[in-house]
Protein backbone atom coordinates (compact mmCIF):
# COMPACT_ATOMS: atom_id res chain seq x y z
CA UNK A 1 0.00 0.00 0.00
CA UNK A 2 1.33 3.11 -0.84
CA UNK A 3 1.72 6.02 1.87
CA UNK A 4 -0.47 8.20 0.19
CA UNK A 5 -3.19 6.01 -0.75
CA UNK A 6 -4.14 5.98 3.40
CA UNK A 7 -4.11 9.52 3.80
CA UNK A 8 -7.30 11.02 4.75
CA UNK A 9 -8.62 13.58 2.26
CA UNK A 10 -8.39 15.84 4.86
CA UNK A 11 -4.71 15.63 5.16
CA UNK A 12 -4.34 15.57 1.08
CA UNK A 13 -6.77 18.73 0.90
CA UNK A 14 -4.86 20.15 3.92
CA UNK A 15 -1.02 19.58 1.60
CA UNK A 16 -2.63 20.79 -1.31
CA UNK A 17 -2.08 24.85 -0.82
CA UNK A 18 0.88 26.80 0.25
CA UNK A 19 0.77 26.94 4.22
CA UNK A 20 0.46 30.70 5.11
CA UNK A 21 0.78 32.79 8.64
CA UNK A 22 -1.92 33.09 10.69
CA UNK A 23 -1.89 36.56 11.76
CA UNK A 24 -4.86 38.46 13.52
CA UNK A 25 -7.09 35.79 12.57
CA UNK A 26 -6.61 35.83 8.64
CA UNK A 27 -3.96 33.17 6.80
CA UNK A 28 -1.53 35.42 4.75
CA UNK A 29 1.16 35.15 2.93
CA UNK A 30 4.79 36.29 3.82
CA UNK A 31 4.86 40.07 2.79
CA UNK A 32 8.28 39.15 0.67
CA UNK A 33 6.58 36.23 -0.43
CA UNK A 34 8.95 34.02 1.07
CA UNK A 35 8.65 29.99 1.24
CA UNK A 36 10.49 27.12 2.02
CA UNK A 37 9.83 23.44 1.90
CA UNK A 38 8.61 20.97 4.58
CA UNK A 39 9.89 17.41 3.70
CA UNK A 40 8.97 14.16 4.64
CA UNK A 41 12.06 12.18 6.45
CA UNK A 42 10.90 8.92 5.71
CA UNK A 43 10.55 9.79 1.41
CA UNK A 44 13.14 12.53 1.05
CA UNK A 45 10.38 14.50 -0.84
CA UNK A 46 9.11 17.78 -0.36
CA UNK A 47 5.24 17.75 1.25
CA UNK A 48 4.09 21.39 0.87
CA UNK A 49 5.37 24.53 0.83
CA UNK A 50 5.05 27.01 3.77
CA UNK A 51 5.66 30.92 4.24
CA UNK A 52 8.56 32.33 5.88
CA UNK A 53 8.09 34.81 8.01
CA UNK A 54 10.19 38.22 8.02
CA UNK A 55 10.99 40.70 11.21
CA UNK A 56 8.29 42.19 9.18
CA UNK A 57 5.87 39.47 9.65
CA UNK A 58 6.83 38.63 12.98
CA UNK A 59 6.14 42.98 13.78
CA UNK A 60 2.55 42.39 12.40
CA UNK A 61 2.12 39.32 14.79
CA UNK A 62 3.31 41.29 17.82
CA UNK A 63 1.43 43.97 17.16
CA UNK A 64 -2.47 41.56 16.32
CA UNK A 65 -1.09 39.95 20.12
CA UNK A 66 -0.70 43.05 21.67
CA UNK A 67 -4.19 44.56 20.49
CA UNK A 68 -6.30 41.22 21.11
CA UNK A 69 -4.35 41.60 24.55
CA UNK A 70 -5.14 45.00 25.69
CA UNK A 71 -8.11 45.97 27.75
CA UNK A 72 -10.92 46.58 26.07
CA UNK A 73 -10.38 43.40 23.63
CA UNK A 74 -12.84 40.56 22.99
CA UNK A 75 -9.97 38.22 24.71
CA UNK A 76 -9.80 40.69 27.70
CA UNK A 77 -13.75 40.41 28.48
CA UNK A 78 -13.09 36.52 28.37
CA UNK A 79 -13.71 35.38 31.83
CA UNK A 80 -11.89 32.73 33.37
CA UNK A 81 -14.78 30.94 33.17
CA UNK A 82 -14.86 31.47 29.85
CA UNK A 83 -11.43 30.66 29.14
CA UNK A 84 -12.08 27.65 30.97
CA UNK A 85 -14.95 26.68 28.71
CA UNK A 86 -12.44 27.31 25.43
CA UNK A 87 -9.56 25.40 26.28
CA UNK A 88 -12.11 22.55 27.54
CA UNK A 89 -13.88 22.48 23.80
CA UNK A 90 -10.40 22.82 22.12
CA UNK A 91 -9.20 19.94 23.68
CA UNK A 92 -12.20 17.62 22.88
CA UNK A 93 -12.03 19.40 19.29
CA UNK A 94 -8.50 17.82 18.81
CA UNK A 95 -9.36 14.17 19.84
CA UNK A 96 -12.79 14.66 17.17
CA UNK A 97 -9.74 15.26 14.32
CA UNK A 98 -7.29 13.71 16.17
CA UNK A 99 -6.33 11.17 13.09
CA UNK A 100 -6.11 14.20 10.92
CA UNK A 101 -3.10 15.86 13.25
CA UNK A 102 -1.74 12.10 13.36
CA UNK A 103 -1.14 11.65 9.71
CA UNK A 104 0.01 15.28 9.47
CA UNK A 105 2.34 14.77 12.63
CA UNK A 106 3.58 11.14 10.96
CA UNK A 107 4.28 12.56 7.23
CA UNK A 108 6.43 15.96 8.82
CA UNK A 109 8.08 13.92 11.93
CA UNK A 110 8.42 10.53 10.51
CA UNK A 111 7.39 8.99 13.97
CA UNK A 112 4.74 6.02 13.32
CA UNK A 113 1.41 6.57 13.37
CA UNK A 114 1.11 4.80 17.27
CA UNK A 115 3.52 7.37 18.62
CA UNK A 116 1.72 10.56 16.74
CA UNK A 117 -1.79 9.55 17.95
CA UNK A 118 -0.01 9.47 21.80
CA UNK A 119 1.37 12.48 20.77
CA UNK A 120 -2.28 13.85 19.64
CA UNK A 121 -3.80 12.66 22.65
CA UNK A 122 -1.66 14.44 25.02
CA UNK A 123 -1.92 17.56 23.54
CA UNK A 124 -5.67 17.36 23.64
CA UNK A 125 -5.34 16.22 27.31
CA UNK A 126 -3.10 19.38 28.56
CA UNK A 127 -6.19 21.82 27.10
CA UNK A 128 -8.47 20.12 29.02
CA UNK A 129 -5.92 20.07 32.17
CA UNK A 130 -5.60 23.39 31.93
CA UNK A 131 -9.34 23.97 31.41
CA UNK A 132 -9.19 23.89 35.44
CA UNK A 133 -6.54 26.27 36.39
CA UNK A 134 -7.84 29.21 34.62
CA UNK A 135 -10.59 29.34 37.13
CA UNK A 136 -8.27 28.79 39.98
CA UNK A 137 -5.68 31.10 39.45
CA UNK A 138 -6.14 32.54 42.50
CA UNK A 139 -4.31 35.14 44.69
CA UNK A 140 -3.83 35.66 48.97
CA UNK A 141 -4.45 38.00 51.38
CA UNK A 142 -1.83 38.74 54.03
CA UNK A 143 -1.44 40.76 57.06
CA UNK A 144 0.02 43.60 57.50
CA UNK A 145 1.50 45.05 60.92
CA UNK A 146 1.42 48.76 60.91
CA UNK A 147 0.80 50.17 64.25
CA UNK A 148 -1.87 52.94 64.71
CA UNK A 149 -3.11 52.25 60.84
CA UNK A 150 -4.99 49.31 59.29
CA UNK A 151 -4.83 47.35 56.01
CA UNK A 152 -5.89 44.96 53.42
CA UNK A 153 -3.23 44.02 51.44
CA UNK A 154 -3.70 40.94 48.70
CA UNK A 155 -2.50 39.38 45.64
CA UNK A 156 -3.33 38.83 42.34
CA UNK A 157 -2.22 36.70 39.21
CA UNK A 158 -2.52 38.84 36.51
CA UNK A 159 -1.52 38.18 32.51
CA UNK A 160 1.87 39.18 31.01
CA UNK A 161 1.10 40.27 28.14
CA UNK A 162 2.52 39.01 24.74
CA UNK A 163 4.48 35.42 24.70
CA UNK A 164 6.55 34.39 22.26
CA UNK A 165 7.01 30.17 22.06
CA UNK A 166 9.47 28.85 20.27
CA UNK A 167 9.82 25.02 19.57
CA UNK A 168 11.34 22.03 18.27
CA UNK A 169 10.82 19.29 15.85
CA UNK A 170 10.56 16.34 18.22
CA UNK A 171 6.67 16.46 19.20
CA UNK A 172 5.61 19.08 17.24
CA UNK A 173 1.99 19.58 18.17
CA UNK A 174 2.35 18.66 22.21
CA UNK A 175 5.50 21.21 21.94
CA UNK A 176 3.18 24.15 20.46
CA UNK A 177 0.17 23.21 23.10
CA UNK A 178 3.31 23.14 26.14
CA UNK A 179 3.57 27.13 25.04
CA UNK A 180 -0.18 27.92 23.65
CA UNK A 181 -1.71 26.08 26.68
CA UNK A 182 -0.70 27.56 30.25
CA UNK A 183 -0.05 31.06 28.01
CA UNK A 184 -3.63 31.26 27.19
CA UNK A 185 -5.14 29.60 30.03
CA UNK A 186 -3.33 32.57 32.27
CA UNK A 187 -5.15 35.58 29.51
CA UNK A 188 -1.95 36.19 27.41
CA UNK A 189 -1.63 36.33 23.91
CA UNK A 190 0.71 34.10 21.58
CA UNK A 191 2.89 34.15 18.61
CA UNK A 192 4.30 30.62 18.06
CA UNK A 193 7.09 29.55 15.87
CA UNK A 194 7.22 25.78 15.22
CA UNK A 195 10.11 24.45 13.97
CA UNK A 196 11.47 24.63 10.08
CA UNK A 197 10.96 20.65 10.01
CA UNK A 198 7.93 20.54 11.35
CA UNK A 199 5.13 23.10 10.71
CA UNK A 200 2.34 21.42 9.38
CA UNK A 201 0.52 20.43 12.89
CA UNK A 202 0.70 24.04 14.82
CA UNK A 203 -0.85 25.33 11.36
CA UNK A 204 -3.55 23.15 11.75
CA UNK A 205 -3.80 23.67 15.25
CA UNK A 206 -3.87 27.40 14.51
CA UNK A 207 -7.25 26.96 12.57
CA UNK A 208 -9.08 24.82 14.90
CA UNK A 209 -8.26 27.22 17.41
CA UNK A 210 -10.14 30.00 15.27
CA UNK A 211 -13.02 27.51 14.00
CA UNK A 212 -13.45 26.95 18.16
CA UNK A 213 -13.88 30.35 18.84
CA UNK A 214 -10.40 31.78 20.14
CA UNK A 215 -10.73 35.61 19.44
CA UNK A 216 -8.36 36.80 16.27
CA UNK A 217 -5.15 37.77 17.23
CA UNK A 218 -4.86 35.66 20.68
CA UNK A 219 -2.85 33.14 19.18
CA UNK A 220 -0.95 34.26 15.57
CA UNK A 221 1.74 31.19 13.96
CA UNK A 222 4.42 32.49 12.01
CA UNK A 223 6.80 29.92 10.44
CA UNK A 224 10.31 30.35 9.52
CA UNK A 225 13.59 29.70 10.49
CA UNK A 226 15.97 30.37 13.38
CA UNK A 227 15.61 34.28 12.22
CA UNK A 228 12.42 34.01 12.87
CA UNK A 229 13.14 32.93 16.41
CA UNK A 230 15.35 35.35 16.63
CA UNK A 231 13.36 38.44 15.43
CA UNK A 232 10.48 37.49 17.81
CA UNK A 233 13.15 37.19 20.53
CA UNK A 234 14.62 40.81 19.85
CA UNK A 235 11.23 42.18 19.51
CA UNK A 236 10.67 45.06 22.51
CA UNK A 237 6.72 43.99 22.10
CA UNK A 238 6.97 40.19 23.61
CA UNK A 239 6.85 40.38 27.40
CA UNK A 240 8.09 36.76 27.57
CA UNK A 241 9.65 33.61 25.44
CA UNK A 242 9.24 30.50 26.31
CA UNK A 243 11.48 28.03 24.72
CA UNK A 244 12.63 24.37 23.75
CA UNK A 245 15.41 23.29 22.05
CA UNK A 246 19.05 23.05 22.21
CA UNK A 247 21.38 24.64 25.07
CA UNK A 248 22.93 26.37 22.27
CA UNK A 249 19.98 28.48 21.05
CA UNK A 250 18.94 28.46 24.59
CA UNK A 251 22.28 30.70 25.49
CA UNK A 252 21.78 33.16 22.57
CA UNK A 253 17.76 33.46 23.62
CA UNK A 254 18.86 34.15 27.34
CA UNK A 255 21.09 37.20 25.70
CA UNK A 256 18.69 38.39 23.54
CA UNK A 257 16.00 38.23 25.16
CA UNK A 258 18.03 41.10 27.63
CA UNK A 259 17.16 43.96 25.03
CA UNK A 260 13.78 44.74 27.16
CA UNK A 261 13.96 42.37 29.75
CA UNK A 262 11.43 40.07 28.75
CA UNK A 263 10.94 37.19 31.32
CA UNK A 264 12.14 33.71 29.87
CA UNK A 265 11.81 30.46 29.93
CA UNK A 266 13.79 27.49 28.63
CA UNK A 267 13.63 23.35 28.61
CA UNK A 268 17.16 22.74 26.97
CA UNK A 269 19.11 19.37 26.26
CA UNK A 270 19.95 16.44 28.02
CA UNK A 271 22.44 13.41 28.72
CA UNK A 272 20.50 11.42 31.02
CA UNK A 273 21.99 8.76 32.76
CA UNK A 274 20.10 5.77 33.50
CA UNK A 275 21.35 3.98 36.38
CA UNK A 276 20.66 -0.32 36.94
CA UNK A 277 21.75 -1.74 40.16
CA UNK A 278 22.46 -5.53 40.14
CA UNK A 279 18.75 -6.10 42.67
CA UNK A 280 16.91 -4.72 40.17
CA UNK A 281 14.03 -6.44 38.21
CA UNK A 282 16.24 -7.23 35.53
CA UNK A 283 13.55 -7.61 32.71
CA UNK A 284 11.78 -4.60 33.77
CA UNK A 285 15.05 -2.47 33.70
CA UNK A 286 16.44 -3.94 30.19
CA UNK A 287 13.24 -3.03 28.64
CA UNK A 288 12.97 0.37 30.65
CA UNK A 289 16.14 1.04 29.01
CA UNK A 290 15.30 0.26 25.70
CA UNK A 291 12.51 2.49 25.55
CA UNK A 292 14.09 5.20 27.84
CA UNK A 293 17.11 5.59 25.10
CA UNK A 294 15.14 4.61 21.77
CA UNK A 295 11.47 6.10 22.31
CA UNK A 296 10.65 8.82 20.35
CA UNK A 297 13.71 7.68 17.76
CA UNK A 298 15.91 8.72 20.37
CA UNK A 299 15.35 12.26 19.80
CA UNK A 300 13.74 13.32 23.16
CA UNK A 301 15.41 15.75 25.74
CA UNK A 302 14.79 12.94 28.33
CA UNK A 303 15.86 10.04 26.89
CA UNK A 304 18.15 7.93 28.91
CA UNK A 305 21.50 8.01 26.66
CA UNK A 306 24.26 7.32 29.02
CA UNK A 307 23.40 3.41 30.72
CA UNK A 308 25.14 2.52 33.78
CA UNK A 309 25.12 -1.11 35.04
CA UNK A 310 26.49 -3.04 37.98
CA UNK A 311 29.13 -5.00 37.15
CA UNK A 312 27.89 -8.25 37.93
CA UNK A 313 24.72 -7.95 35.76
CA UNK A 314 27.02 -5.82 32.74
CA UNK A 315 26.83 -8.60 30.24
CA UNK A 316 23.08 -9.83 30.53
CA UNK A 317 21.73 -6.21 30.59
CA UNK A 318 23.62 -5.30 27.39
CA UNK A 319 21.97 -8.69 25.95
CA UNK A 320 19.06 -7.92 26.44
CA UNK A 321 19.23 -4.31 25.60
CA UNK A 322 21.02 -5.17 22.36
CA UNK A 323 17.80 -8.00 21.90
CA UNK A 324 15.87 -5.56 22.31
CA UNK A 325 16.93 -3.13 19.99
CA UNK A 326 17.10 -5.61 17.10
CA UNK A 327 13.57 -6.52 17.58
CA UNK A 328 12.88 -2.71 17.01
CA UNK A 329 10.42 -2.43 13.60
CA UNK A 330 12.68 0.96 12.08
CA UNK A 331 10.34 1.49 8.96
CA UNK A 332 7.61 4.10 7.35
CA UNK A 333 5.40 5.70 10.18
CA UNK A 334 1.99 4.43 8.16
CA UNK A 335 3.37 0.93 8.00
CA UNK A 336 1.51 -0.75 11.17
CA UNK A 337 4.30 -2.68 11.80
CA UNK A 338 6.57 -0.28 12.15
CA UNK A 339 7.68 0.75 15.54
CA UNK A 340 10.79 3.38 14.71
CA UNK A 341 10.52 5.43 12.01
CA UNK A 342 13.12 7.87 10.46
CA UNK A 343 14.85 10.50 12.10
CA UNK A 344 13.76 14.55 11.21
CA UNK A 345 16.12 15.38 8.56
CA UNK A 346 19.09 15.20 7.04
CA UNK A 347 21.02 17.34 9.36
CA UNK A 348 19.77 14.64 12.42
CA UNK A 349 20.88 11.97 10.68
CA UNK A 350 24.04 13.10 9.52
CA UNK A 351 24.89 14.55 12.75
CA UNK A 352 23.76 10.98 14.80
CA UNK A 353 26.04 8.63 12.33
CA UNK A 354 28.53 10.85 12.99
CA UNK A 355 28.70 10.66 16.12
CA UNK A 356 28.43 7.10 16.21
CA UNK A 357 31.30 6.56 13.62
CA UNK A 358 33.60 8.72 15.86
CA UNK A 359 33.08 6.52 18.88
CA UNK A 360 33.84 3.57 16.65
CA UNK A 361 36.97 4.71 15.46
CA UNK A 362 37.74 5.71 18.98
CA UNK A 363 37.41 2.23 19.92
CA UNK A 364 34.01 1.60 21.10
CA UNK A 365 32.21 -1.69 20.50
CA UNK A 366 28.54 -1.39 18.37
CA UNK A 367 26.58 -4.34 20.51
CA UNK A 368 23.92 -3.57 18.45
CA UNK A 369 22.82 -0.97 15.57
CA UNK A 370 25.35 -0.01 13.02
CA UNK A 371 27.13 3.60 12.07
CA UNK A 372 25.90 3.31 8.74
CA UNK A 373 21.92 4.82 7.38
CA UNK A 374 19.71 2.04 7.93
CA UNK A 375 17.95 2.26 4.16
CA UNK A 376 18.74 3.72 0.91
CA UNK A 377 16.16 6.63 1.00
CA UNK A 378 14.72 8.51 3.88
CA UNK A 379 16.90 9.41 6.88
CA UNK A 380 16.18 6.03 8.68
CA UNK A 381 19.01 4.76 11.48
CA UNK A 382 18.64 1.67 13.46
CA UNK A 383 18.83 1.26 17.42
CA UNK A 384 21.94 1.30 18.53
CA UNK A 385 23.80 0.38 21.77
CA UNK A 386 27.85 0.96 21.95
CA UNK A 387 30.04 -0.32 24.95
CA UNK A 388 33.33 0.65 25.28
CA UNK A 389 33.49 4.14 25.59
CA UNK A 390 34.74 6.23 28.39
CA UNK A 391 33.53 8.99 29.83
CA UNK A 392 36.15 11.59 27.85
CA UNK A 393 34.35 10.45 24.45
CA UNK A 394 31.97 13.21 22.75
CA UNK A 395 29.32 10.24 22.11
CA UNK A 396 29.31 9.96 25.97
CA UNK A 397 29.41 13.96 26.94
CA UNK A 398 26.93 15.42 24.07
CA UNK A 399 23.39 15.15 23.37
CA UNK A 400 22.91 12.88 20.68
CA UNK A 401 19.39 13.29 20.18
CA UNK A 402 19.33 10.12 18.02
CA UNK A 403 18.41 6.16 18.88
CA UNK A 404 21.94 5.65 20.26
CA UNK A 405 22.95 4.66 23.85
CA UNK A 406 26.14 4.27 25.66
CA UNK A 407 26.57 1.69 28.30
CA UNK A 408 29.49 2.07 30.67
CA UNK A 409 29.59 -0.34 33.98
CA UNK A 410 29.96 0.80 37.72
CA UNK A 411 31.19 -0.75 41.09
CA UNK A 412 29.75 1.20 43.76
CA UNK A 413 26.98 3.57 44.54
CA UNK A 414 28.87 6.95 45.05
CA UNK A 415 31.49 6.14 41.35
CA UNK A 416 28.12 5.89 39.38
CA UNK A 417 26.67 9.12 41.41
CA UNK A 418 29.57 11.26 40.73
CA UNK A 419 29.87 9.97 36.89
CA UNK A 420 25.71 10.56 36.32
CA UNK A 421 26.49 13.75 37.54
CA UNK A 422 29.45 14.83 35.68
CA UNK A 423 27.45 16.88 32.84
CA UNK A 424 26.59 20.16 32.21
CA UNK A 425 22.89 18.91 31.81
CA UNK A 426 20.51 18.08 34.10
CA UNK A 427 17.14 17.29 32.51
CA UNK A 428 16.20 13.86 33.77
CA UNK A 429 17.89 10.74 35.31
CA UNK A 430 16.84 7.19 36.47
CA UNK A 431 17.30 4.89 39.01
CA UNK A 432 16.75 0.61 38.77
CA UNK A 433 16.68 -1.28 41.96
CA UNK A 434 14.42 -3.22 44.02
CA UNK A 435 15.95 -1.97 47.29
CA UNK A 436 13.50 1.41 48.30
CA UNK A 437 16.50 2.82 50.49
CA UNK A 438 18.97 2.62 47.35
CA UNK A 439 16.27 4.40 44.74
CA UNK A 440 15.14 7.05 46.52
CA UNK A 441 18.70 7.48 47.86
CA UNK A 442 20.85 7.76 44.66
CA UNK A 443 17.41 9.31 43.47
CA UNK A 444 18.07 12.31 45.63
CA UNK A 445 21.44 12.39 44.61
CA UNK A 446 20.97 13.11 41.06
CA UNK A 447 21.07 16.48 39.79
CA UNK A 448 18.28 16.53 37.55
CA UNK A 449 14.95 17.98 37.23
CA UNK A 450 12.90 14.52 36.39
CA UNK A 451 14.56 11.79 38.39
CA UNK A 452 12.45 8.27 37.29
CA UNK A 453 13.00 5.50 39.93
CA UNK A 454 12.00 1.47 38.54
CA UNK A 455 10.47 3.28 35.39
CA UNK A 456 10.61 5.31 32.48
CA UNK A 457 9.04 8.18 30.49
CA UNK A 458 6.15 7.63 32.67
CA UNK A 459 4.72 11.23 33.00
CA UNK A 460 1.49 13.16 33.01
CA UNK A 461 0.56 16.56 32.32
CA UNK A 462 0.01 17.15 35.85
CA UNK A 463 3.62 17.63 36.12
CA UNK A 464 6.05 19.90 36.75
CA UNK A 465 9.55 19.27 34.22
CA UNK A 466 12.17 21.45 33.66
CA UNK A 467 15.87 21.41 34.24
CA UNK A 468 18.47 21.92 36.52
CA UNK A 469 22.56 23.11 35.37
CA UNK A 470 21.99 23.78 31.67
CA UNK A 471 19.00 21.98 30.47
CA UNK A 472 17.45 25.38 31.55
CA UNK A 473 15.37 27.68 33.24
CA UNK A 474 11.94 27.48 34.67
CA UNK A 475 9.20 24.87 34.95
CA UNK A 476 6.84 23.99 32.19
CA UNK A 477 3.66 22.15 33.13
CA UNK A 478 1.24 21.41 36.48
CA UNK A 479 0.57 23.85 38.39
CA UNK A 480 4.07 25.47 38.94
CA UNK A 481 4.00 25.73 35.07
CA UNK A 482 1.38 28.34 35.18
CA UNK A 483 2.81 30.47 37.32
CA UNK A 484 5.64 31.58 34.45
CA UNK A 485 3.19 32.80 32.33
CA UNK A 486 1.79 35.31 35.39
CA UNK A 487 2.90 38.34 37.04
CA UNK A 488 1.97 38.69 40.65
CA UNK A 489 0.50 42.24 41.83
CA UNK A 490 0.19 43.14 45.36
CA UNK A 491 -2.48 45.25 46.17
CA UNK A 492 -2.22 47.27 49.46
CA UNK A 493 -5.78 48.95 50.41
CA UNK A 494 -5.31 51.78 53.73
CA UNK A 495 -8.73 51.10 55.66
CA UNK A 496 -9.34 54.50 56.40
O1 LIG B 1 17.46 22.96 17.58
P1 LIG B 1 17.38 24.52 17.71
P2 LIG B 1 17.75 22.09 16.26
C1 LIG B 1 18.93 19.63 20.48
C2 LIG B 1 19.37 18.31 19.87
C3 LIG B 1 19.48 18.64 18.44
C4 LIG B 1 20.03 20.02 18.49
C5 LIG B 1 19.79 20.85 17.26
O2 LIG B 1 20.61 17.95 20.40
O3 LIG B 1 20.34 17.77 17.75
O4 LIG B 1 19.36 20.62 19.57
O5 LIG B 1 18.41 20.81 16.89
C6 LIG B 1 14.54 28.03 16.65
N1 LIG B 1 16.62 32.51 18.09
N2 LIG B 1 17.50 19.73 20.66
O6 LIG B 1 18.74 22.75 15.39
O7 LIG B 1 18.27 25.17 16.72
C7 LIG B 1 14.40 27.00 15.56
O8 LIG B 1 13.96 27.60 14.36
C8 LIG B 1 15.38 32.05 18.26
C9 LIG B 1 17.00 19.47 21.98
O9 LIG B 1 16.47 21.77 15.65
O10 LIG B 1 17.54 24.85 19.16
C10 LIG B 1 13.42 26.03 16.18
O11 LIG B 1 12.09 26.53 16.10
N3 LIG B 1 14.96 30.85 17.81
C11 LIG B 1 15.58 19.91 22.13
C12 LIG B 1 13.85 26.03 17.66
O12 LIG B 1 14.56 27.26 17.84
C13 LIG B 1 15.86 30.08 17.16
C14 LIG B 1 14.70 19.67 20.98
C15 LIG B 1 14.75 24.85 18.05
O13 LIG B 1 15.87 24.85 17.23
C16 LIG B 1 17.18 30.52 16.95
C17 LIG B 1 15.34 19.97 19.71
C18 LIG B 1 17.55 31.80 17.45
N4 LIG B 1 18.79 32.27 17.33
C19 LIG B 1 16.69 19.96 19.59
N5 LIG B 1 17.84 29.54 16.29
C20 LIG B 1 14.89 19.54 23.41
N6 LIG B 1 15.30 20.13 24.52
O14 LIG B 1 13.93 18.80 23.42
C21 LIG B 1 16.97 28.52 16.09
N7 LIG B 1 15.76 28.84 16.62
Amino acid sequence: MSENSSLLPAVSSFLASTKQLLIDGEWVDAKDGATFDTVNPATEQVLVQVAQASAVDVDRAVVAARNAFEAGSPWSKFSPRDRSHLLWRIGDLIDEQAEEFAQLESLDNGKSLASARGDVGVAAELFRYFAGWATKMEGTTIPMSVPGREFHAYTRREPLGVVAGIVPWNFPLTMAAFKIVPAITAGNTVILKPAEQTPLTALRLGQLLLDAGLPAGVVNVVTGFGETGAALVEHHGVDKVAFTGSTEVGKKIAAAAAGNLKKVSLELGGKAPNIIFADADLDAAIAGAALAGFFNEGQCCVNGSRLYVQREVFDQVIEGVAKAAKAIQVGDAFDPATTMGPLVSQEQHEKVMGYVRGAVADGATLAAGSADPAADNGYFFAPTLITGVTEQMAIQTDEIFGPVITAIPFDTEDEVVAAANNTVYGLAAGVWSKDLGTAHRVGSKLRAGTVWLNTWHADDVTLPRGGFKQSGWGRELGSFGLDDYTELKTVIAELR
